[in-house]
């Protein structure tokens, strides 16, 4: 890079091939295009015009090679800080910069970044099930696709639809992203909302739940034997005490880890949860700063840390959560689901090559039609992903394609308590 280069465009695409994704595509004067992922799913059209109206006019001109001054810029410089809408578009910005320069030294982003500090990254997927004879099943095709690490959900006896988990959802499943409901109709047993369009809404039974999810990951243990890696995902809808108890229950499974046992605003909590488990913790999918990280990590109150490379500020950032970890023995396991587009996977797979402390990547793979409109350099074998050899972050667009895919409203559904009050999701 000539370091007399500069940002000559900055757009916004957005595209629904399937689900809604929204992408920066940055173009400097030398004619190099970076990409970064901007999604954020169910509030995508918001970090759109975030980047569109406010960001975008600001980096016209600006030298595309100075990444963390651009950051600090849009960070420091923006007066109003943090937040999943700013913070993810300052990461679509820091994915795309490292991007463009890859492109411009010829080089992949891991080579820019010190370089690999492994050979593979492994990964988990998920497998879910409305029952556990069809938990097993989906467990088994997914550790016949080589996986050696799998997340298991299943539905909950007495609930409907339990986070995506339905009686006819497939056991390989997308994140919920559904479109709203039209008041009346009652998809796959969800219920719309009482009052018209919007999310769908399920129920939500905490006693119902505790009574089943242990008896449900030791059947698992016991059919797929001591090595497959098991996780399992509660969505913060437990109490601590209520956290603690599962996570004793739970210890003979031997889990890789248990995630967001309890809402993420309440980190004193996780104190409690530690005194009476050795359960391994997994949190921080919905967190975008290394301060919402730094007493989990700094009193060793997780023991992985599950920020996002786009919904944490980028490459740059999602750097700096690693390294305060690193202190702390607390290991990275990046959120991964099928609502980060594969430009934000490839990124993470960047970060994981070349970060000691990255333990495992989340991926639930992509309909075929998104890899078709996001081509990327990235590959999964054998239980493990690599961000391929590109230059850059090893990801290009199609742009025609995906303008055949417009922006769909869609929302993640709401969850209820038998009574009617909202519950975490
Ligand atoms: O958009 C929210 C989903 O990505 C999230 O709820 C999925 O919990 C999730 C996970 O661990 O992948
Ligand atoms: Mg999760």
């Amino acid at each position: 890079m000539s370091g007399t280069d500069t940002i000559v465009a900055a757009d916004v695409v957005i595209t629904s091939p399937g689900r809604n994704f929204v992408t920066l595509k940055i173009t400097t004067a030398e004619g190099l295009v970076g990409w970064g992922d901007a999604t954020l799913n169910g509030r995508e059209l918001a970090v759109a015009s975030y980047l569109r109206d406010h960001v975008a006019p600001l980096l016209i001109g600006r030298d595309p090679a100075r990444i963390e001054d651009t950051w600090q810029y849009l960070y420091r410089g923006a007066y109003w800080r943090r937040g999943p809408v700013t913070m993810t578009s300052v990461g679509a910005v820091d994915l795309a910069l490292w991007d463009i320069k890859g492109k411009a030294t010829g080089q992949p982003v891991y080579q820019l970044l010190g370089g690999a500090v492994r050979d593979r990254i492994l990964c988990y997927t998920h497998a879910s099930g409305w029952d556990v004879p069809r938990l097993l099943d989906a467990v088994d095709a997914q550790r016949e696709r080589g996986f050696r690490a799998v997340r298991a959900q299943s539905g909950v006896p007495g609930l409907g639809t339990v986070y995506g988990v339905s009686e006819n959802a497939p056991a390989h499943e997308q994140t919920p992203g559904h479109k709203p409901a039209s008041g009346h109709e009652q998809p796959d047993g969800r219920g719309p909302g009482p009052h018209g369009p919007g999310p769908q809404e399920e129920i939500w039974d905490t006693d119902a739940y505790l009574r089943h999810a242990p008896e449900m990951l030791a059947a698992v243990r016991e059919h797929v034997g001591p090595e497959l890696k098991l996780l399992h995902d509660v969505h913060h809808r437990l109490t601590p005490g209520e956290a603690a108890r599962l996570g004793k229950a739970l210890e003979a499974v031997n889990l890789f880890w248990l995630e967001d046992v309890t809402p993420a605003e309440n980190q004193e909590v996780l104190r409690h949860v530690r005194r009476h488990t050795t359960v391994p913790l997994a949190i921080g999918e919905v967190f975008n700063t290394v301060w919402e990280c730094q007493t989990l990590i700094t009193e060793q109150l997780i023991d992985f840390v599950r920020t996002c490379v786009t919904h944490a500020g980028g490459i740059s950032h999602l750097r700096r959560i690693a390294a305060l970890a690193e202190l702390w023995q607390v290991r990275l396991g990046p959120h991964g689901p099928s609502d980060i587009s594969p430009v934000a996977l490839g990124a993470s797979l960047h970060v994981g090559l070349s970060t000691p402390n990255f333990a495992i990547q989340e991926y639930m793979g992509y309909e075929p039609v998104v890899h078709e409109v996001f081509r990327h350099a990235w590959s999964y074998e054998d239980g493990h992903l690599h961000p391929g050899d590109e230059p850059g972050l090893g990801i290009e667009v199609d742009e025609a394609l995906a303008a055949r895919f417009p922006y769909e409203p869609a929302y993640l559904p709401v969850a209820r308590r038998r009574d009617g009050s909202i519950t975490d999701w």
